[in-house]
């Protein structure tokens, strides 16, 4: 039988290329973001190959997010892997310089979006005791950089996050793990920079990840057989060493 897979943050980047890989493999999908514009196109795209529903709502938004999941049609309700993708950085300051604004927005979207979604999510893979949840995590959950700080630590909470979830569903044998990349080239940098040309640096002078890298290796983890479950895993372009070692050519 097919599969269904809800992805977060479906728009752009790692998220919409997930979608496409997953929909090559006859996934069916219910894609979520809030550019219902990119949604349209996106759905219409895909729907040649596979069955495509979309989900147009704010991950910070509680009951919005509750609700749309909630609303899915029956075709669509059984959700056998959730891909926990949506998340930005906001700003890239010194502690003492940060603004309010984008902690909130890191912690709020990454965090508890991640948790609001996966509590609309989980019991009815409680139930059907099976399931698949994958966190898309960062190498700077993993190590913090300078200036990181609230981003660092949200992605650090990601990780416990998801080691804690995968003890407390272990008995209903769901499968829980988190991919962690380092630098993929998407319109990661264009939020975090808020549209400022810097952005258009940081993947400059080396081969960045691309977000079908990441994509591929997502499909890899949800394909793996029933005893198998990709626990963590960091993924590097091979120009990046660390999060400060990136050898470029400039
Ligand atoms: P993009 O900016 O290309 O994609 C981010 C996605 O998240 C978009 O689809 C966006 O959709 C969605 N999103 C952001 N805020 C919200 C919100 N409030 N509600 C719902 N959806 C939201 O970046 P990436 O593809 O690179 O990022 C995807 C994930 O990968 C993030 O969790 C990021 O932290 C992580 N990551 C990225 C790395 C990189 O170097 N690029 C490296 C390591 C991890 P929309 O705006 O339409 O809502
Ligand atoms: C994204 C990777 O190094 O830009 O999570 O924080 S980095």
């Amino acid at each position: 039988m097919k599969k269904t897979a809800l992805i977060t943050g479906a728009t752009s980047g790692i998220g919409e290329a997930t979608a496409y890989e997953f929909a090559k493999h006859g996934i069916n999908l219910i894609l979520c973001g809030r550019r219902l514009d990119r949604l349209n196109t996106i759905q219409k795209a895909l729907e040649r190959l596979t069955d495509v529903h979309i989900l147009n709502f704010d991950v910070r938004d509680k009951e919005k997010t509750l609700q749309a999941i909630e609303s899915l049609p029956d075709a669509f309700k059984n959700i056998d892997i959730l891909i926990n993708n949506a998340g930005n950085a906001h700003g890239l300051d010194p502690i003492n310089e940060g603004s309010i604004d984008d902690w909130d927005a890191m912690m709020d979207i990454n965090v508890k979006g991640l948790l609001y979604v996966s509590k609309a999510v989980i019991p009815q893979m409680t139930v059907r005791e099976s399931g698949h949840i994958i966190n898309i995590g960062s190498s700077a959950g993993k190590e913090v950089y300078p200036k990181g700080n609230v981003y660092c630590g949200s992605k650090h909470a990601v990780l416990a996050i998801t080691e804690g979830m995968r003890i407390d569903l272990n008995p209903f044998g769901i499968k829980v793990g988190a991919i962690n990349p380092g630098l993929v080239e998407t319109e990661f940098s264009e939020v975090r920079f808020k549209g400022d040309k810097i952005a258009d640096s940081v993947y400059k002078g080396f081969k960045a990840l691309q977000a079908k890298d990441i994509a591929e290796i997502i499909y890899f983890a949800i394909s793996r057989p029933p005893h198998v479950n990709i626990a963590d895993l960091l993924v590097f372009p091979t120009a990046q060493a660390n999060s400060v070692i990136v050898k470029k050519d400039l």
